[in-house]
């Protein structure tokens, strides 16, 4: 181990493969607020024991019994072929029902979707359950008889936050047909690519939408997408394009005489028609949600109907504290599981008004949020910790100059640092809004850790216990469970299966298996309790029970035997007041192996500088330790990031060590890279610090820093 100055006695120690050093405080609890309780779904303690271990498989009956059923299940668990576990066996049901026609009778004229376009003076389109319930049976009536689509087959969609994209999936739930939403900001190359593995002939997608104040093309990526499908074996047969303006099209890319079809043209043809729902088992497929992994292709998470449905409600209901009549916000991306479970499938089957926005946070100012929020009477909002970030660089001043009033809020997606919290909690919420950090992943359907608003105070930095139903532990190297309250980090796994686990990935079953079990299962045992799942997140548990999610596993730096969490060292680094965002990297050295890199955009009206740089350094040093003194701070004007605003490490990791940055196509803001690099490097180059030739294994380990979490 290379010797590094001024080391202090903590970090002397060596740490092994599976743990993080980690240095974060504890916080300190925050109550909800008072008068919450009184009006919470989830407000006695008395639920907290229905759910406990002993009452487990049975205590999520509760969740399915919020459903409609066509047939009530047999079993509740059939956990007989490890990991392949199926809840609600023999029970039937259809999922559109569920979430449009069930509610006609009391709550027909009630808003079920409010939308939003992104140019101010558009008018926002309310749409009732009953006029949702005819733009669904429409669309469907299409589907089937136009496309001849058949349950169980796969249809793509390429949409971006339209009320066509809920309209397309809940059509496709309606006939059993399994959609396949590829976030619209991807590239045609990755929906192609995903089309592929999935197998779907049909494309659904928009000509045009706008962001940041432009309509931008989008029926073009269709284009690169047929094509890259074409590579891998799969001819498109059908292109149906939504319009963005009735009548107008928006595009340079042409249409395809019997392939491609505008939408609106063929609905006529079906006006006011109605499709009998198709009754499906429980373990049906209802959607396909792709998801990177470190290697080979995009891994796509296979969500069934009765599970899914039965876990995104029942949060839905007891964590967003979602009642019917509120307003509910959640400002992400349907491409995104948040969007599928949080702004479709929960909020819809509870029968609640939920709100979809076009376009981007800040357009055509910071204040943009808190004008719609005050305008609908949103009650509830849910968003990410990038979006927050964002918020509160650009307008640190804007919410309580508006006059909304939330009773809840939730951040999802990354952890968040405590001094971002703050600001959600003080200025957002206005210190009146119970904040649930939900930590989960596009695999597990729901949230996984997350306090109950009304029964479990708030931390900040810390998303709280396992949620009802669900059992987390924290594993070392060798599967010894790492005991609470030790400071010790480790690999975050859940105990028990829960209902809103994905059945799979589509058609890779072994890499389910090796992905989420082999690291810690017994292969040979039938009994669940030898079958934890993975969740890849290095954790640690606080005495109080409460997880700490330090970030992926594969997103530590390990310098000189140190593994550091990129999350703390970022959260650090945001501690400085000049800096909005902050993403560390490694680069290879030759003494200690690999040393940290610091990234950082500043808020508006601060200029770069050698004092801000030397700010985050001394930060770092102080909060984590010297040994995490980055090489250099770069300023930079913002990093590329995920559809859900996840920093993409291995990007500016690539950057950094003149290394090749490998697939973009998933960036929601691609231009970017190439204005870092060119920065970077260059100034690299101007201080000597020229590139280095990489050995493959330094190249492989660039190339997939960080990539499990996009
Ligand atoms: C829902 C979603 C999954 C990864 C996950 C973890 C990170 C999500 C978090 C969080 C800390 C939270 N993550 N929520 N980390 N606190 N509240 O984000 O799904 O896009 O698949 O990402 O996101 O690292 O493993 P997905």
């Amino acid at each position: 181990m290379a010797d590094v100055a001024g080391k202090s006695a903590a970090e002397e120690r060596e740490y092994s493969e599976t743990e993080i050093a980690v240095h974060w405080r504890e916080e300190e609890y925050v109550p909800p607020p008072a008068g919450f309780r009184g009006q919470a779904n989830a407000n006695d303690e008395a639920i907290l024991e229905r759910f406990s271990a002993e009452h487990f498989p049975e205590c999520f009956v509760e969740y399915a019994e919020m459903l409609t059923w066509d047939r009530r299940w047999d079993t509740v668990l059939d956990a007989s072929k490890p990991p392949f576990f199926k809840w609600w066996v023999g029970g039937r049901l259809n999922a559109c029902v569920n979430c449009v026609d069930r509610h006609l009778d009391a709550r027909g004229e009630k808003n079920a979707l409010v939308w939003v376009p992104e140019p101010e003076d558009a008018d926002i389109q309310e749409i009732t359950y009953r006029d949702l319930y005819r733009r669904v049976n429409e669309f469907a009536a299409l589907l089937k008889h136009f496309v001849g689509a058949n349950t169980g087959d796969r249809i793509t969609f390429h949409l971006p936050m339209v009320p066509e994209l809920p309209v397309s999936m809940l059509a496709c739930a309606r006939l059993g047909v399994i959609h396949s939403e590829v976030f619209g900001g991807f590239s045609g190359h990755a929906c192609g690519q995903r089309m592929a593995d999935a197998e779907s002939a049909v494309l659904v997608t928009m000509d045009a939408y706008y962001r940041n104040g432009e309509l931008i093309d989008h029926k073009t990526k269709a284009d690169d997408a047929i094509e890259e499908a074409r590579k891998d074996g799969i001819e498109v047969e059908k292109v149906l394009v939504w319009r963005r303006i009735r009548d107008e099209y928006h595009s340079q890319s042409e249409m395809v005489e019997g392939r491609d079809f505008f939408i609106d043209d063929l609905l006529k043809n079906y006006s006011g028609q109605q499709v009998e729902p198709v009754s499906l088992e429980a373990n049906d497929t209802l959607f396909i949600m792709y998801t990177s992994g470190t290697t080979g292709r995009p891994k796509g998470a296979q969500h069934s109907t009765g599970g899914y449905l039965s876990y995104v409600t029942g949060t839905s209901k007891y964590y967003q504290d979602i009642h019917p009549d509120d307003v509910y916000w959640c400002f992400a991306d349907i491409g995104w599981i948040t969007g599928h479970s949080y702004i479709v499938y929960g909020p819809l089957a509870l029968g609640t008004a939920s709100v979809m926005y076009e376009g981007v946070p800040t357009y055509p100012d910071p204040g943009r949020p808190w004008r719609i929020a005050e305008k609908l009477g949103v009650k509830i909002f849910h968003t990410a910790p990038t979006t927050i970030r964002m918020l509160r660089k650009l307008g640190p001043d804007e919410p309580p100059k508006h006059g909304y009033h939330f009773k809840t809020m939730t951040t999802v997606g990354e952890p968040i640092e405590p001094d971002v919290w703050r600001w959600y909690w003080q200025v957002v919420g206005k210190g009146q809004a119970a904040i649930t950090d939900t930590w989960w992943l596009t695999e597990t359907g729901g949230f996984l850790g997350s306090t109950l608003p009304a029964l479990q105070p708030m931390k900040p930095g810390s998303c709280g216990p396992g949620v009802l139903g669900v059992y987390p532990v924290i594993f070392d190297e060798n599967g010894q469970e790492v005991p609470k309250g030790s400071g010790k980090a480790g690999n975050i796994c859940i105990r028990n299966p829960w209902p809103g686990r994905m059945l799979t990935v589509w058609r890779q079953d072994q890499r389910f298996i090796d992905t989420y079990y082999t690291k810690y299962c017994d292969h040979n045992s039938k009994d669940w309790r030898d079958w934890p799942f993975l969740c890849g997140d290095g954790g640690v548990e606080a005495a109080d029970g409460y997880f700490r999610i330090l970030g992926r596993i594969d997103d530590v730096i390990n310098v000189a035997g140190h593994r550091l969490g990129t999350k703390e060292l970022e959260s650090a680094a945001i501690m400085v007041d000049e800096v909005a965002e902050a993403a560390a990297v490694p680069v290879v050295d030759e003494l200690r192996g690999k040393i940290v890199e610091m990234y950082v955009a500043l808020k508006p009206g601060f200029e770069p500088s050698d004092e801000i740089r030397q700010k985050v350094s001394d930060t770092i040093d102080r909060e984590i330790g010297k040994i995490a003194r980055p090489k250099n701070v770069w300023i930079v004007p913002d990093m590329p990031k995920t559809r859900s605003g996840k920093i993409m490490r291995r990007v500016i990791a690539g950057i950094s060590n003149f290394a090749d940055v490998g697939d973009t196509s998933t960036l929601a803001n691609p231009e970017i890279v190439d204005a870092i690099r060119e920065q970077v490097q260059a100034e690299k180059q101007a201080r000597g610090e020229s590139p280095k030739d990489l050995s493959q294994k330094e190249k492989e380990e660039i190339a997939t820093f960080g990539q499990s979490s996009e």
